[in-house]
Order: structure tokens, then C-alpha cells, then sequence
């Protein structure tokens, strides 16, 4: 170890302490005592102090909140003690009975209670080790969770330091909050990808993400409300342990309440019912919970749930009102969305008139028709959805609903895009329903890049008309963007206009990413450029030629080829050359050096992401496997590394580490120069 001044491992750990309480204001407590900048400002220091000693980085720094890992599995654990799920009562006489069960096993005449509220999201368990966050786990089986520690650090209310550093386990609720629901399932159906049925599910699909920047971005919350082994903490009943809980650094839910008895827990239940909705995240019942550890001991638990608590639903808000017709929205991509049209119906407070058929596949499955008597509920709270047809009031006058055949907007050809896709497409890339979409993924990062083109201007640019289709950018005049109004300063369009300029001699791979061919994404579109080597290129390829391409398959050819058959691509093609954009990859000026040496690689590299490095192989002449074989030659290894690397020991294939590929490449390039020479 070098020597690293005293001053210098305080100050780190001075920030560290610093950012978590600051963390705690803000995401526990909700009351944030320095602004933003300032807050960025010592994160910034820490990273810095953290990237010069490195061997200082702890496992609980606030930095490991934010950096990004890709994990190749999730290992399970055991967990201390099994987690339990809880015994459901929906209404007053089987909360009555679960009470008078409790009385007559303590044998007393009333029993004190804490009820909580029940949050809609997924349990999870936290070990900490003297204060410092160690491990978290799902529920699993409840005997052996999933090892979920790294996306857990990124729920910012999830403390990776406790105020005492005490050995604790603790269990609670991870959830996403309403407005974040909402904002995902807006995003994925516009992404055509199925929305979330409830923040749950969304909350379960997040934090089972291998690449943890997911769930960074994801912005969940937690609530705690559980602490194992109480005694050891001179705890005597759940309420103590909620206070430990708070006093410790948790998020504890402010809403939790003693009740004397049933009858005080029936208020605080019907209270809820009332007010729920009013809560910034989604709750479906509360949480009954006998009050004395003591208590509870004597109850003990089945081999499911304990008998000392349990869950007491809200009732469910459906109604059935009348399917009047079904209209169809083309969405920014293309997916066709079977939407109801209902007789007006009240419905937890608003009066709902469409609600969601979600797919074609839905309505057959469901034998839903026009003229059906429908049970509809706000799925999560927010999006009403059709449940099911009361088929005992069907006349014989109801209508089948016909599946479409060609786009609403277009005309175009619909199809899936692979048998198990749900979504219905308009097949047309054209499709004017798509274009603001299109110039989104034409301008994104990964493919054109023009940063001054965001949605807001290409939402101007097409209900204008002066944007009619992508090569239209290429046309736009300063007068034009002028035209456009409010909001759009000289200064602005003169940064557009030379973004837009720089983007005609982009490389060929983003070019091709940004045409949004059909499963045609960056890495697809990266193989093409490099071995097609220009557009005009690909666009004379047979079928034949393109599967013959490695990493490309029959259906990515066959998407290739509608794509370019297509006279609108055409027409396409010719104005992005007229107006000068470049369509074709730049000379290759890289020696081959990697010329016949097949790479794989595993875990998190420190200096390449994995597209950096697959590039710079590539460019270099190699070939990149997503799995190691026995023709593999060499596998890099990275932090975390996965299966493939007991899979390289086994084959005997060559094991390295980043710097060492990085000393290949240099031996490499000698080897040939010596070749050459000699
Ligand atoms: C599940 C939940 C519990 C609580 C809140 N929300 C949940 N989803 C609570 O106790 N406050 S307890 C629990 C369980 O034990 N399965």
C-alpha cells in the first residue's frame, strides 16, 4: 500500500458522512438543507479524492450509489430467518374473526395493535454490519433471496451508513411512486413495450435489472417497518422498533397508529379507503400487526405468515358499464392500441370514458366485443383497463371486434415484429404517426447526435410542415426556423444549423441507427457500416449476402431488405445524398492487428464500456463472441466477472485483464511490423 496522508483519508471520510446526511434530508427526511449544486459540488470532491485513491473507495462511499455495473447473475442467500408472507382479510367480520383468533391464544380481553399501511411493492431484506450496508435480498422462496445489494444502493433512501453503527437486519418495501409509474408506463407504450400493471410489478422488473443504471434512473423508494431480533435492541413492541427504525436513518412511513383495538383498527381502515388516493405512491389494504413482541411470541407463525399480523385489503374499485365502440391509436412507434370507448362511467372519482384494451391478442383472449357489458378498473390507480365481459348479459347483438389489416393513419402493412411480440405495428417506416418519433431516434446520441434537435423543436417542425421526413433537416433554412416562433433565438438556430451541418459526415453505423430500420439498433448498424462499407452497398445486397454477414440472422436480413425495397426509403436515400450527407464508412486507416483472434469478455471493465472495446477490437481486425467457446482465444476480464470466465479456465483458454489486452494490442502491432519488415 502507498502512503496516503491522514488528511487526505479524512477528508474522504469527512464528504462521505457529509453526502449521506445530506442524502438523508433529502430522500428520508424530504427536507433538504443545501441546494442541488452544493450537494453536487462535494459529490464531485468525493469523486475526485476517490478516483486519485482508489484503494480508499468503500463499499458504502455515496459514490457507489451513482456509479453504473453491469452483473451477470443475481447469487440467492439464505436469509436469517424465513420471510414470510402475510394472511389477506377484505372485510369487518374477517378482521373481527382474525382478532377474537389472537384474544382467545393470549387469552386476553383485548389485544393492542399497530396498523400500517400497505404499500404496493416488493419486500426486501438489509443486513448491516456496524452501521454500514452489507447485503440486501429479495423475498425468493422465502427461505434463500436474491442477492439484490447493488440495486438496492441506488434507492437514494436506502441508508448505505446507519446513524449507530450497530450489526441489524432490517425488512420493509421498496416501491416506485406513482408519478415515476406513470412516467415509465407513458415511456414504454410509446416504446411499444407492454406497460406495467401496477407499480409492483414495475418495482419487481426494476430492481431484477442485471445493469444497475436501470434502476438508478428508476427512482424508487423505500419504506421500512420491520427489525429482526427486536430483543437485542431492548425493543418491547412494533411501535419501539418503528422508532429505532427513524432514529437509525430509515424511511419509517409517518402513517402507522396504535389502536386500542378492532374497532380502532376498522376506523384507521376506513379512514384509508377515503384518503389513498391522495398518497404520492400506491397502497392496497393495511397492515394489522399485534403490538407486543411478547405477544407475538406466543402467537408464533405457520409455515407461511405469522399469526400476529395481517393484511386487511381495501376493497377493489371495479365497475361495469358498456363497450360503445373500439377506436385504434397509432402510436410514435407504430404500435396499434386497441382503445375502448365506454358508456361514461364514475370510477374512483373521475368519470372514465376510454379505457385500455392493450392488445389485439387481449380482446381475442378475452372474447371481448362491441356492445359487451365490461368490467373496468384503474389498473395501479391511473389507467383505467378493461377487465373482462359479463358474458350473462350478452343480447347476441354484440359485435366482433375486427383485427386491422393496414395502419389507420398509413395504409401501411401491420404485423408483429416476432412471433412473441405482442404489439401490433404498422409496418410502414414512413408512417406519419411515426415521424416525430423517427427524428427523435434520427438526432439521439447514438446516432446523429444533433443536440440542439429535441422534441420539443421537432414537435414545432412537423405540425409546421416543414419537416415532412428525415431528410428534410438537411433543407431547413435559417428564414424557416425563424417562422417557427416563440421560444427559438437566433443563437439557437445558428448551434442548430452547424449540429446539423456536422451531422451529414457522421460515420455510417449512426447514420443507419438513426434510419430506425426495423430491429436494426446501434450494434446491428455498427456490423452493417463495417462490412458493407456504404449505404449504397447494403442497399444492392441480396438477402443471401446480409445472413452472411456474422450477428446477422434471417429476420434482421429480411427487415434490412423490406426496409431498403420500400420506394419511400428510396426516395430517402437520394435526398440525404443530395443534401450531402456522407453514406459511406470512412477508410479504414487502423492496422489489423487482431487480425483472426476471436475476444469475449465478462464482468465491468474500468476503462472501455463494453461498446468501446468491441469497437476498438473490431477496429483492429478481431472478432468479438457473446459466449466462450473452444474458439475463443482470449477472454477479458473485468470486476464481477460472470459464468464465462469458470467457462474459459475450463476450456483453457486465455485469461486477461484489461491492461494486459491493452499490452496485446501493442505486442500485436510489433509482431505485424517485424512481419512486414522482414
Ligand atoms: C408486506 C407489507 C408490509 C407492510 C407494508 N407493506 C407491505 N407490502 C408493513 O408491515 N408496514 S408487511 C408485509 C409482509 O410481511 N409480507
Amino acid at each position: 500500500m502507498r502512503y496516503i496522508p491522514e488528511e487526505v483519508k479524512r477528508k474522504i471520510e469527512d464528504l462521505r458522512e457529509l453526502i449521506e446526511y445530506h442524502n438523508y434530508r433529502y430522500y428520508v427526511l424530504a427536507d433538504p438543507v443545501i441546494t442541488d449544486e452544493e450537494y453536487d459540488n462535494l459529490m464531485k470532491q468525493l469523486i475526485e479524492l476517490e478516483k486519485k485513491y482508489p484503494e480508499l473507495v468503500t463499499p458504502d462511499s455515496p459514490t457507489q450509489r451513482i456509479g453504473d455495473k453491469v452483473l451477470e447473475e443475481f447469487r440467492t442467500v439464505q436469509h436469517s430467518e424465513p420471510m414470510l408472507s402475510l394472511d389477506n382479510t377484505y372485510d369487518e367480520d374477517q378482521i373481527k374473526e382474525f382478532d377474537d383468533r389472537v384474544k382467545k391464544t393470549v387469552e386476553l380481553e383485548t389485544v393492542e395493535y399497530v396498523t400500517e399501511l400497505k404499500i404496493d411493492g416488493v419486500s426486501v431484506s438489509l443486513r448491516y454490519e456496524k452501521g454500514r450496508f452489507l447485503l440486501g435480498l429479495t423475498r425468493g422462496d422465502g427461505t434463500r433471496g436474491e442477492d439484490i445489494t447493488e440495486n438496492l444502493k441506488r434507492v437514494r433512501s436506502i441508508p448505505l451508513r446507519l446513524r449507530k453503527p450497530i450489526d441489524i437486519e432490517v425488512r420493509g418495501e421498496v416501491y416506485m411512486p406513482v408519478q415515476e409509474f406513470e412516467r415509465l408506463n407513458n415511456e414504454r407504450l410509446e416504446q411499444g413495450e407492454p406497460p406495467f400493471a401496477n407499480p409492483r410489478n414495475a418495482t419487481a422488473g426494476t430492481i431484477r435489472q442485471l445493469d444497475t443504471s436501470v434502476t438508478r434512473a428508476r427512482n424508487l423508494d423505500s419504506f421500512i417497518y420491520y427489525v429482526l431480533y427486536p430483543e437485542r435492541y431492548g425493543l418491547k413492541t412494533q411501535w419501539d422498533a418503528l422508532n429505532l427504525l427513524k432514529d437509525l436513518g430509515f424511511k419509517v412511513n409517518p402513517h402507522s397508529r396504535i389502536c386500542k383495538d378492532i374497532h380502532q383498527v376498522i376506523e384507521y381502515w376506513n379512514e384509508w379507503i377515503k384518503k389513498k388516493d391522495e398518497l404520492p405512491y400506491w397502497v392496497d389494504g393495511i397492515v394489522v400487526k399485534v403490538n407486543q413482541f411478547e405477544l407475538q411470541r406466543i402467537l408464533g407463525t405457520t409455515a407461511k405468515a405469522p399469526r400476529w399480523a395481517i393484511a386487511f385489503k381495501f376493497p377493489s374499485e371495479k365497475v361495469e358499464t358498456k363497450l360503445l365502440d373500439v377506436t385504434i391509436q397509432v402510436g410514435r412507434t407504430g404500435v396499434l392500441t386497441p382503445v375502448a370507448e365506454l358508456e361514461p362511467v364514475q370510477l374512483a372519482g373521475t368519470v372514465v370514458r376510454r379505457a385500455s384494451l392493450h392488445n389485439f391478442d387481449y380482446i381475442v383472449e378475452k372474447d371481448i366485443r362491441i356492445g359487451d357489458w365490461v368490467y373496468i378498473e384503474k389498473a395501479g390507480g391511473i389507467i383505467p383497463q378493461v377487465l373482462y365481459v359479463d358474458k350473462s348479459r350478452r343480447t347476441g347483438q354484440e359485435k366482433e371486434i375486427e383485427i386491422p389489416e393496414s395502419c389507420p393513419m398509413c395504409s401501411g402493412r401491420v404485423g408483429k415484429l416476432n412471433p412473441e411480440d405482442v404489439a401490433l405495428r404498422c409496418l410502414n417506416p414512413h408512417c406519419p404517426a411515426k415521424l416525430k418519433r423517427s427524428l427523435v431516434t434520427f438526432a439521439a446520441r447514438n446516432a446523429l447526435d444533433i443536440k440542439g434537435l429535441g422534441e420539443k423543436i421537432i414537435e414545432k417542425l412537423v405540425d409546421s410542415g416543414l419537416v415532412k421526413d428525415l431528410a428534410d433537416i438537411f433543407y431547413l433554412t435559417p428564414f424557416e426556423l425563424t417562422q417557427l416562433g416563440s421560444g427559438i433565438g437566433h443563437k439557437t438556430i445558428a448551434n442548430l444549423l452547424s449540429q446539423i451541418e456536422q451531422a451529414k459526415s457522421a460515420p455510417l453505423y449512426k447514420i443507419i441507427t438513426g434510419l430506425g430500420i426495423p430491429m436494426v439498433g446501434e450494434k446491428t448498424a455498427r456490423t452493417l457500416a463495417r462490412s458493407m462499407g456504404s449505404i449504397d452497398k447494403i442497399m444492392g445486397a441480396t438477402l443471401d449476402e446480409l445472413t452472411q454477414i456474422p450477428g446477422i440472422g434471417s429476420e434482421i436480413a429480411r427487415s434490412i431488405r423490406e426496409y431498403f425495397d420500400n420506394e419511400k426509403t428510396k426516395e430517402l436515400i437520394k435526398k440525404l445524398k443530395q443534401a450531402g450527407v456522407k453514406l459511406q464508412e470512412e477508410h479504414q486507416q487502423n492496422k489489423q492487428t487482431l487480425a483472426g483472434l476471436t475476444f469475449a469478455i465478462t464482468g465491468v471493465l474500468k476503462n472501455f464500456s463494453r461498446n468501446q472495446i468491441e469497437d476498438l477490437i473490431h477496429s483492429l481486425g478481431g472478432k468479438v463472441s457473446d459466449s466462450v467457446t473452444k474458439k475463443t482465444d482470449y477472454l477479458i476480464v473485468g470486476e464481477n466477472p460472470g459464468s464465462k470466465l469458470s467457462k474459459a479456465n475450463n476450456l483453457g483458454i486465455r485469461i486477461i485483464n484489461e491492461l494486459e489486452f491493452l499490452e496485446l494490442i501493442k505486442v500485436e502491432a510489433k509482431n505485424h511490423q517485424q512481419q512486414r519488415l522482414l
